[in-house]
């Protein structure tokens, strides 16, 4: 499922994020940039121990949330991982939906100073984090389409969504845009 935007594709996806092809996949790591489960585990095993050598060497004080940083792709087809850190969900009131905008905005930045015309994102913080799904993918989306209509850049935005669950919650999203 996709979108134009001016010149520019959002496009949903359900798949593992570590197979990607396009110049940028996105991490959701946590502030310590210490890994651990869900994707941020799934993408240090399959891209190396290179990935964790760079975050520790380059970042030793790990990523604020909203925030995001870079590394090469080790092994992954990409060229390079971006590594953001979510809101971790505490109901809504302490700043989430901000933060979340924010590390879509960080990483989509990274991509336009690194020359990417191609990302792909998981869906942030929906994870271990517990940001709703349904409030998650519209602020996602809202706030990719919000970077794309004003940069026209990068020209194909991925979400790749790990369960027929989450890529509903983000079609009902894209859907609701032509009403
Ligand atoms: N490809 C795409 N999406 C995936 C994959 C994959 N291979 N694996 C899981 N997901 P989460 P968070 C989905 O928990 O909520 C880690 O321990 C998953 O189904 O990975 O931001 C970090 O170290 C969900 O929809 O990230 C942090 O401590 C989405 O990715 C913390 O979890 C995000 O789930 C970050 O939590």
């Amino acid at each position: 499922m996709k979108r134009l935007i001016g010149s520019c594709v959002i496009e949903l996806t359900v798949g593992d994020i570590t197979v990607e092809q396009t110049d940028a996949i996105v991490n959701a790591a946590n502030s310590q940039l210490a890994g651990g489960g869900g994707v941020d585990g799934a993408i240090h095993r399959a891209a190396g121990p290179e990935i964790m050598r760079q975050t520790r060497e380059y970042y030793p004080d790990g990523c604020p949330t909203g925030a995001a940083v870079v590394t090469d792709a080790g092994r992954l087809a990409a060229r390079y991982i971006f590594h953001t850190v979510g809101p971790i969900w505490q109901g809504g009131r302490s700043g989430e939906p901000d933060l979340l905008r924010s590390a879509y905005r960080a990483c989509l930045e990274l991509a336009v100073d690194h020359e990417c015309r191609s990302i792909a994102f998981p869906a942030i913080s929906t994870g271990v984090y517990g940001y709703p799904l349904d409030l998650a993918s519209e602020t996602a989306l809202d706030e990719i389409r919000r970077f794309v209509e004003s940069k026209q850049s990068p020209e194909l935005v991925r979400c790749v969504l790990f369960s027929e669950g989450v890529f509903g919650a983000y079609s009902r999203v894209l859907e609701a845009w032509d009403r």
